[in-house]
């Protein structure tokens, strides 16, 4: 209601609707998703039921990276509208009582910024250049990467310039890492943050947001010294110093000049005892945790990791954030349905193809059966949750598209030995046919398989046994139970996660073969059909 007064907490307990933009619903038949596209569909994410929308980045870029590589923080892509537009989105989605976040990209900027391109044109040793991280190379003749690190898309993490200079980059060679020692770089983010806020938008999501300070002392320790970026320890190199705090306390003290202050959810592959860093309230305020996203359907990581982060929840202030998938990984859904492969080579997310180069075979049923367990247990956690668009609808990953239709430059660099993240980016299914599944008029800038009318919004509207209905009706009885951080386990089942929320709400997921007797209360809801008093396995009941 109007003149309600503005819940400062909100994000708390929120639940957070990932947008890829690009891949969403197109309005302008150009095969690319845009903010009108988005704000026809407000209607459907009011009918989720969920209380905010995290948009990727939507800003000018040439697309080396999805969107990553921006080439001006403060405006839109023209192919996806414009300033008013994103006015017109914010308002929307207000008037719908949806929040909404936006995406940061403050370790590195594209190599089109005004920025790089002023760097280039500039001198050795120049202003300009020092807004980035420009070496010499190492050798006689200077010809050799200053160092023999790799980006995390495979290759060196220095790219030469015609002058013989190299420059450091994490990601691709199309997006140039900003020295972070540099004021003006720090002024202009403030402005970004500024910019954002002003608009109306209530928070962001800060992109590799243990990156930013680098420690380049010379000489540069070798690759085969440092540990991996998930390990930091506060003295590598590259990932998670320090340092990194002061920036961010210097952005909550801008987002907290707002009224409610402005959220921020920090990226950062660190260790989840070093995260409370990046969620404290002097900081960013929540952290996503990717535990759960990277531990497979399996009874003692999920009990370990929820225990866990709940616990680190309540001793740093903030509330736990849980993620099944989101842009960068294969579909939840088909990584349930894949075979155990002992390297673990999908895991990362980069590929799925199996260690031996292999592709598996996915079990659709059994990934599906577990996705909708899966998100019934994440749903009754205590805490913030992110879903990514299309889960709801028990979107599988697209395995099959052609090498020439692929984007991401984790395949490029990979040579093809991984399959890139293209296959969850796949733009959304609408309508059960028709061109693009009612995603636009003009085809679709990643191909839709044959199989995706199957899986969409239509196909699953009307059916109440659908994942689409799933999610509508869970998002519906946690809003209505919402009870703060509280939870009790119940202990004794073997193979099943088993836990009391206040005001009465238990969720019990069976982990095992066999079927668990389910405990006395009345179902409200279960990811799958019951066998009398008993809970199938990969199944997720909720009683009251
Ligand atoms: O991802 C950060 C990141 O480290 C990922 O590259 C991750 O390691 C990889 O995808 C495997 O899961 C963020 C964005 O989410 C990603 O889309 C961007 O490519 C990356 O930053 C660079 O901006």
């Amino acid at each position: 209601p109007v003149g309600a007064p503005i819940d400062s907490d909100w994000w708390r307990q929120a639940v957070v609707y990932q947008i890829y933009p690009r891949s969403f619903a197109d309005s302008d038949a150009d095969g690319m998703g845009d903010l009108q596209g988005i704000i026809s569909r407000v209607g459907y994410l009011t009918s989720l039921g969920i209380d905010a929308v995290w948009l990727s980045p939507f800003y000018p870029s040439a697309l080396a990276d999805g969107g990553y590589d921006v080439d001006d923080y403060r405006n839109v892509d023209p192919r996806l509208g414009t300033l008013d537009d994103f006015d017109e989105l914010v308002r929307a989605l207000h008037d719908a009582r949806i929040k909404l976040i936006v995406d940061i990209v403050p370790n590195h900027t594209s190599n089109r910024h005004e920025w790089f391109l002023e760097a280039l044109a500039a001198p050795k040793g120049s202003p300009a250049r020092d807004r980035y991280i420009f070496r010499d190379g190492t050798g006689l003749d200077g010809s050799g990467p200053p160092s023999d690190w790799d980006s995390v898309f495979g290759g060196s993490a220095w790219a030469q310039t015609e002058d013989g200079q190299w420059y450091l980059h994490l990601f691709a060679a199309e997006q140039p890492d900003l020295n972070w020692g540099n004021a003006e770089v720090r002024a202009d983010f403030l402005k970004t943050l500024r910019f954002w806020s002003d608009r109306g938008v209530d928070g962001f999501r800060v992109d590799v947001a243990h990156a930013l300070v680098k420690d380049l002392t010379e000489p540069l320790p070798s690759k085969t010294t440092l540990p991996r970026q998930s390990e930091s320890n506060g003295l590598h190199p590259l990932w998670d110093r320090e340092e990194v705090h002061e920036i961010y306390v210097e952005w909550r003290k801008v987002l907290n000049e707002y009224d409610p202050p402005r959220t921020a959810v920090a990226e950062a592959f660190v260790p989840a005892t070093r995260r409370a860093r990046y969620a404290s309230a002097e900081g960013l305020g929540q952290a996503f945790n990717f535990d759960l996203l990277q531990a497979d359907w399996d009874f003692d990581r999920f009990r370990e990791v929820i225990k866990e982060n709940l616990a680190l929840a309540e001793l740093n202030g903030s509330s736990s954030t849980w993620v099944l998938s989101n842009h960068d990984v294969v579909r939840h859904a088909t990584r349930y349905g894949l075979p155990k492969d002992p390297a673990g080579a999908w895991q990362d997310g980069k590929a799925w193809l199996l260690s031996n180069g292999t592709e598996p075979t996915v079990d659709v049923e059994q990934g599906l059966r577990r996705a909708r367990a899966a998100v019934l247990l994440m749903l009754a956690l205590p805490g913030s949750a992110y879903l990514y668009q299309g889960e709801e609808l028990g979107l599988q990953e697209v395995g099959e598209l052609p090498a020439a239709n692929l984007q991401d430059p984790a395949y490029f660099r990979s040579k093809g030995a991984e399959k890139g993240r293209d296959g969850c980016r796949v733009p959304l299914p609408w309508t059960i046919g028709g061109l693009s599944f009612g995603f636009g008029s003009g085809g679709s800038h990643l191909l839709q398989p044959r199989w995706f009318g199957s899986y969409s919004v239509e196909a699953q509207e009307g059916d109440a046994s659908s994942t689409l209905s799933l999610y509508r009706k869970a998002l519906a009885v946690r809003r209505g139970l919402r009870t703060g951080e509280g939870l009790e386990w119940v202990d004794g089942t073997a193979w099943a996660l088993n836990f009391k929320r206040p005001g009465g709400w238990q969720s019990v997921t069976n982990f095992g073969a066999a079927p668990v007797e389910l405990p006395d209360g009345a179902v409200v809801l279960a990811s799958g059909p019951l066998e009398g008093a008993k809970l199938p396995t990969d199944t997720t009941a909720w009683l009251i």
